[in-house]
C-alpha cells in the first residue's frame, strides 16, 4: 500500500525553522495573504497577522520566552485544566511543554497546515492514557483545533481546555464585544457569584474576569480605534471566557507591561467548570477556533 508522505521539513517561501524569542523553536509561516509565528513551547501561535492589517494576537512585550515559563500572549492551549490546582501548575501543564512537529501540509489556496503532538511525560502519566495533538491552519483566517483522544481500555479521561487567545485592539475603551447576551457566567472578579450577561455590547472598563458557560455562539470584538471587528468562530466549545486584567492586576504581573492592559483583551474559547470534557475510554473530542477580520 502505497505510504503517505508526511511532511515535517521545511517549505521554501512557506514555512521556516528559527529561534524566536531567548532562541525557543519558532516556526514562521508565511501565506499570500497571512504571515504566523508558533513557538513549538505549548505549541503556541504568538503572532497572527493578515497583509496590510494590524496584528490580530497581542503578545506582551515583557513575555519570559524562558522554558518551562508560559508565554504571555498569543494562543495559549490550556489543558488538561483550567485556572489553579493546588501544588500543579495554573492552567496544567501543555503550555509549558514542547509540542513536536508532526505533520506540515499545503492545502489548495496556498493555505498552510501544521499538526502538532503533545509527547508523553510524568505529569501526563498521572492521567488515563490519552493522546493530544492540535491543528493550526493558517491562511486568510487562523484556526486552530485540539483533538484529545482517550487512548485507554477503560478509564474515562475527565479533562478541561482552553484556547486562551490574547487579542490585539486599538484601544481597550473603544472596544465592545458581542455574542454573550443573556449567557449565564461565573464572575471572577465577584466572588465567583453565577450572573446572567445583560449587555448587547459588553464594555471593559475594570478588571474583567467572566466565564461564560454553555454558550456555542460567535464572538466578536468590534475595535473602532482599528476601524474593524475580529470575529471567534468556534466547534466543540462550550465556554468562552472574557478577561482583562486592568492596571492594578497588570501591574502585579511581572511579564505584563503596566499600560498593555490598555491594547488587549482575551476572548477565550474552552470546556470549563460545569463544561468540563469527561471522555468514555476509546472516545476523541476536538475542540476548535477560527479567528478572523472584517470591517466595522
Ligand atoms: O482566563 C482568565 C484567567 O484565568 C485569569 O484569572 C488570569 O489568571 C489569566 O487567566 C492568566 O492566567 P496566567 O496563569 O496565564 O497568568
Amino acid at each position: 500500500m502505497a505510504t503517505t508522505h508526511i511532511n515535517t521539513q521545511e517549505i521554501p517561501g512557506r514555512v521556516f525553522f528559527t529561534e524566536g524569542n531567548n532562541d525557543l523553536p519558532k516556526v514562521v509561516i508565511k501565506t499570500a495573504r497571512s504571515t504566523a509565528d508558533l513557538y513549538l513551547q505549548g505549541a503556541q501561535v504568538t503572532h497572527f497577522q493578515k497583509t496590510g492589517e494590524p496584528p490580530v494576537l497581542w503578545t506582551s512585550q515583557l513575555s519570559r520566552f524562558e522554558t518551562g515559563t508560559p508565554i504571555r500572549g498569543g494562543i495559549p492551549v490550556i489543558f488538561p485544566w483550567f485556572g489553579p490546582r493546588e501544588d500543579m501548575p495554573s492552567h496544567g501543564f501543555a503550555r509549558t511543554q514542547t509540542w513536536e512537529l508532526r505533520e506540515i501540509s499545503q492545502l489548495p489556496g496556498g493555505v498552510v497546515s501544521l499538526r502538532l503532538g503533545l509527547p508523553d511525560s510524568a505529569e501526563a502519566a498521572l492521567l488515563p492514557a490519552f493522546k493530544a495533538d492540535l491543528w493550526i491552519t493558517v491562511g486568510d483566517t487562523l484556526a486552530a483545533e485540539l483533538v484529545v483522544a482517550n487512548t485507554s481500555p477503560s478509564d474515562e479521561f475527565a479533562f478541561e481546555c482552553c484556547f486562551h487567545t490574547y487579542f490585539h485592539v486599538g484601544g481597550i475603551d473603544a472596544v465592545s464585544i458581542t455574542g454573550l447576551q443573556g449567557v449565564e457566567y461565573i464572575d471572577q472578579c465577584d466572588k465567583f457569584a453565577r450572573k446572567i450577561e445583560a449587555a448587547d455590547r459588553i464594555r471593559i472598563t475594570q478588571e474583567t474576569d467572566r466565564i461564560y458557560l454553555d454558550t456555542t455562539g460567535p464572538v466578536e470584538i468590534h475595535d473602532t480605534k482599528l476601524g474593524r471587528r475580529i470575529r471567534v468562530d468556534k466547534t466543540g466549545s462550550f465556554s468562552t471566557v472574557v478577561w482583562n486584567p486592568w492596571a492594578a492586576k497588570a501591574q502585579r504581573m511581572p511579564d505584563f507591561g503596566s499600560d498593555e492592559y490598555l491594547e488587549m483583551v482575551c476572548v477565550e474559547s474552552g470546556n470549563i467548570n460545569d463544561n468540563t470534557i469527561t471522555l468514555p475510554a476509546g472516545k476523541s473530542s476536538c475542540m476548535k477556533i477560527e479567528l478572523s477580520t472584517l470591517p466595522l
